[in-house]
């Protein structure tokens, strides 16, 4: 994590700090319609496949004042089979896996997603993020949850058990269409996980380098005993 400071009007120092959170899913699944909608609050129905990554920043102001800010890194669905995604998954705080609801078939991908996440975060020495799970284009299916997944067995009770297993701190059911679509609050509660996160306290006690005199990054690359890769 890296931190600074601002200054306030009254001469007031308060910290800064700044999350990365990646956000990756199949193709199509709607994660730069989620990010274009939490950062700009809009959103289009034609669809422009994301090249690579991209990215949009997000700034917070705590109760207190202080800033989060916050850089969503939209990855291509595309990206898993192009061997890069280590590469984006580096130096992040916590991650969002997006799921299409209306493709059922791409269930079995949310696991792909998270496997490959957890084993590149930890090829590069530090323990899996806390991740979130987002069951997007909720209001084609509105019923999504209580219908069957298989043999019984409903969508919730499955989706449950793959958070359980794969170590998904929580989903949501979320719309990057309509107006009440639960990414805010999606998005809230994954900062809270992050803040909570042993790691990520582990990075705000790095000793402090800042130079209170001047507003100043510290890098967490730059901190780091770890391997580098
Ligand atoms: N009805 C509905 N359509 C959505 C929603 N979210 C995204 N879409 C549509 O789904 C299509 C794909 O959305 P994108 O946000 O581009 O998907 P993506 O996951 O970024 O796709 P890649 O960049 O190719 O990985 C677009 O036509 C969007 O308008 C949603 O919540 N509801
Ligand atoms: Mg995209």
């Amino acid at each position: 994590m890296a931190r600074s400071v601002t200054a306030t009007e009254g001469g007031e120092r308060l910290p800064e700090t700044f999350y990365k959170i990646v956000f990756i899913g199949n193709i199509a699944t709607g994660k730069t319609s989620i990010i274009q909608r939490y950062v700009n609050n809009r959103f289009s129905n034609s669809y422009k496949s994301t090249i690579g990554v991209d990215f949009a920043l997000k700034r917070i102001k705590n109760d207190n004042g202080s800033m989060l800010n916050v850089q969503l890194w939209d990855l291509a669905g595309q990206e898993r089979f192009a061997n890069l995604t280590s590469v984006y998954y580096k130096g992040s705080h916590g991650a969002i896996v997006v799921h299409d609801v209306t493709k059922q078939k791409d269930l079995e991908s949310i696991r792909s997603w998270k496997d490959d996440l957890d084993k590149k975060i930890i090829g590069h020495c530090r323990s899996p993020v806390p991740t979130l799970l987002l069951l997007n284009k909720i209001d084609l299916r509105p019923d999504w949850l209580t219908e069957e997944y298989s043999g019984g067995i409903t969508n919730s009770e499955y989706i449950t058990l793959q958070c359980k297993q794969l170590g998904i701190a929580q989903f949501y059911l979320t719309s990057a269409k309509t107006d009440d679509h639960n990414i805010e609050v999606a998005m809230n509660s994954l900062y809270e996980l992050i803040e909570k996160d042993p790691n990520t306290k582990l990075d705000q006690a790095i000793p402090s380098t800042i130079d209170l005199a001047r507003s100043e990054e510290v890098d967490e690359e730059s901190t780091s005993s770890c391997c580098k890769s």
